[in-house]
């Protein structure tokens, strides 16, 4: 019988990534996608420099506890890029890094129609070898992505090179599709020797027990939080254009000491003292104190 598959959140920040451990997921996807569009304002087309990117992975890595996977898109070039690009999100603490075959500069693979063109498989399997041997020494893992079924090259070629990927040294691999039926069959063939790992996003009416029961190991959730922070947001500018007192908007925000405690304010600077005398005024806290609270304003160990 198949295990359950672990549930990875996407986060785009330090902060979205706090959201997602809190939520309880078991590990959080450092997007691309998200990295590209919350902190750029960009397309997810490898306009994202390495250097931005690791140093969104190390905020990330450093506010939480649960392990950060990090996508490292098509490793920014060859071999000797992905190498760089591993040994950079492993320096920044990432438990592991997806590398994918897109050629660069990627496309993203939510669009539908876009131009795109993937690296031969064999490159690519050279790009993750030497991604695994950089990364190695840090402990962290390497996933290989295959983008043959977004790129309209079939199963076969994504079975081929899902296999070539495995034996270059790849930890897992993450098959990308835009529909399930052609990434079930992959999965229930037991043909990838290594845990497999699904993005549904353009397949949402799948549910969770098919994934499982077609083998997946682990499901990413890769831009859902990003779109629930942009509907909300836009909903609370909407009525604050409006608004004739800022109290009509609490309803639709956070309170002020949610956002302490995820920065870790110590609370005694923000919850009100009790009056001498007693003001009938109630000073508990909306919700409990963060579980990874460190009294150093850092924590020592993520893994
Ligand atoms: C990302 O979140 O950046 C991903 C998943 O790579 S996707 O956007 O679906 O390609
Ligand atoms: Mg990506």
């Amino acid at each position: 019988m198949p295990g359950r598959p672990l549930r990875l959140g996407g986060a785009h920040d330090a902060l979205s990534a706090c959201l997602v451990e809190q939520a309880g997921f078991p590990a959080v996807w450092l997007s691309g996608f998200g990295v590209a569009a919350a902190q750029f304002d960009l397309p997810d087309a490898n306009l994202v420099t390495l250097s931005e990117s690791a140093e969104a992975a190390r905020r990330v890595a450093a506010a939480v506890r649960i392990p950060v996977v990090v996508d490292g898109d098509n490793g920014f070039g060859d071999a000797f890029h992905a190498a760089r690009a591993a040994r950079e999100y492993a320096a920044a603490g990432a438990a592991a890094v997806c590398l994918e075959d897109n050629a660069f500069p990627k496309r993203c693979s939510l669009w539908a129609s876009a131009p795109r063109a993937l690296v031969p498989p064999e490159e690519m399997a050279a790009k993750i070898a030497a991604a695994k041997k950089a990364a190695e020494p840090y402990g962290t893992l390497v996933i290989g992505r295959v983008e043959s079924l977004i790129a309209g090259l079939g199963p076969e070629d994504a079975l081929a090179r899902a296999r070539a990927y495995a034996e270059a040294g790849a930890d897992a691999i993450l098959i990308h599709a835009r529909s399930f039926p052609p990434l079930g069959e992959i999965a229930r063939s037991g043909r990838v020797p290594r845990p497999l790992v699904a993005v549904p996003t353009l397949y949402p009416e799948v549910p969770f027990s098919e994934l499982a029961d077609a083998g997946f190991a682990a499901v990413v959730y890769a831009n859902q939080l990003l779109r629930a922070m942009v509907r909300a947001g836009r909903a609370a500018l909407s009525l604050l254009r409006r608004a004739e007192t800022l109290s009509e908007v609490e309803p639709l925000i956070s309170p002020l000491e949610e956002i302490h405690r995820l920065v870790r304010v110590p609370q005694e600077w923000f919850v009100e003292k009790p009056q001498h005398g007693g003001n009938g005024h109630d000073a508990r806290n909306p919700e409990p104190a963060r579980p990874n609270a460190d009294p150093r304003g850092h924590h020592a160990a993520r893994r």
